[in-house]
């Protein structure tokens, strides 16, 4: 009697534990994709192919290795009587087992060979762009247009911890994608420019170390226009995992278009640099850009975090002469979490965020950074 209990027990755990997976499994499961992707571009599906090629080798290798070791277990064990022979120095043995693995290696090699071939030739590019890897973001500079700027994390950082839903392209989002034509070789020159970064998108089959002081190249010809998402793909300090890469694949026209755009924006921003600023004027944009690009340590309200990031409210050196104030702002301080903002700020961004500082939470200077000054300092 006791025994049926637990069995029924058991059993009915049992068929409520199937119908719970099976309920689970096409909600969870459903982009669940164990295998490499294919890409979208000739290479990645060369690699892919390749993958699959060796995969197969290794399982046709598994079976047979497996199943004569497992035959022989079974058939030639010791209670059946089996006597294992006993042959040292076969020749015939010793030569199929070294021809053997050298044909399996050879077949492998030249298809993957082939395929490396392909990967490493970079020449005959239509568009170059540097891909510069920063602790924490991308820099994307055009070779032949001049346009030049950084991409960084889009996600809100309420979603980061926790407190508002997540979306779909969580830490896979970015303010500005790498924008390409679709159809046209790009090379890519990978580097970096404080510590080790490894630039990687999939579906591109493109991951290439970034490294302080080499230039790795990489390149892409992209089949079709859309979205294709990646990640930096190489420990690279405490905010690795939010440093995403976003490529934009457009049409020919439609990148001619948004190149002509970046531009003259990017025009215009050199001439607001001439042009004569108020403080007010300073202020407003200042604030901006200290709570987009400051803020995270020096906090809001300029009081930062004690024992790591400075108080900037009250410092004597955001107090002081301004030429040494400038200087950190621009140059960083090395070997500290204070970066170089020379290049991932324009030069009003930085006569303004500077302004800012020295006439923001109270302490008044009253004195203006001007951008023309920043600019010549930028030279
Ligand atoms: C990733 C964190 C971080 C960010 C972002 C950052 N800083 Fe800093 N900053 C630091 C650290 C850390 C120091 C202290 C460096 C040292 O040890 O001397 C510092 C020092 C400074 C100092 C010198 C303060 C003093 O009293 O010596 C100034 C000025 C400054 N930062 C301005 C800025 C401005 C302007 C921005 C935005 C454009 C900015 N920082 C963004 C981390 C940061
Ligand atoms: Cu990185």
């Amino acid at each position: 009697m006791k025994r049926d209990l637990s069995s029924h027990i058991l059993l009915s755990f049992i068929k409520k534990l199937a119908v719970f997976l099976l309920f689970i499994a096409p909600s969870t499961y459903a982009d669940w994709q164990l295998n490499l992707r294919e890409g979208v571009t000739e290479i990645s599906r060369s690699v892919y192919s390749l993958h699959m090629i060796i995969f197969w080798i290794c399982v046709v290798i598994a079976v047979v290795v497996f199943g004569v070791m497992l035959w022989s277990v079974i058939y030639h064990r010791k209670s059946r009587g089996a006597k294992a022979q006993n042959f040292h120095e076969n020749v015939y043995v010793e030569i199929a087992w070294t021809i053997v693995p050298i044909l399996i290696l050879v077949g492998m090699a030249v298809p993957a060979t082939a395929t490396l071939k392909k990967m490493y030739d970079s020449s005959e590019s239509d568009i170059d762009i540097q891909v510069t890897g920063y602790q924490w973001k991308w820099r994307y500079q055009y070779l032949e247009s001049g346009v030049d700027f950084f991409s960084s994390l889009a996600t809100p950082i309420e979603q980061i911890q926790g407190e508002s839903e997540k979306t779909e392209n969580y830490l896979l989002e970015v303010d500005n994608p790498l924008v390409i034509p679709v159809g046209k070789k790009v090379r890519f020159l990978i580097t970096a420019n404080d510590v080790i970064h490894s630039w990687w998108v999939p579906d591109f089959a493109v991951k290439k170390d970034a490294i302080p002081g080499f230039i790795n190249e990489s390149w892409v010809k992209a089949e079709h226009t859309g979205i294709y998402r990646g990640q930096c793909a190489e420990l690279c300090g405490k905010d690795h995992g939010f440093m995403p890469i976003v490529v934009e694949v457009k049409s020919q026209e439609d990148y001619q278009l948004w190149l002509k755009d970046q531009q003259l924006a990017q025009a215009e921003k050199a001439k607001s640099a001439e042009k004569r600023w108020t403080l007010d004027e300073l202020m407003v944009t200042g604030k901006e850009v200290y709570m987009k690009s400051c803020a995270a340590c020096h906090q809001a309200n300029g009081e930062g975090v004690p024992g790591a990031f400075p108080a900037l409210k009250g410092s004597p050196l955001v107090q002081g002469d301004p030429g040494a104030h400038i200087d950190v702002v621009l140059n960083g301080k090395a070997g500290t979490a204070m970066q170089a903002f020379r290049d991932q700020l324009s030069a009003t961004e930085l006569a303004a965020v500077i302004t800012y500082e020295r006439n923001a939470w109270g302490d008044s200077l009253g004195d203006i950074i001007s951008p023309s000054q920043i600019a010549k300092l930028k030279q």
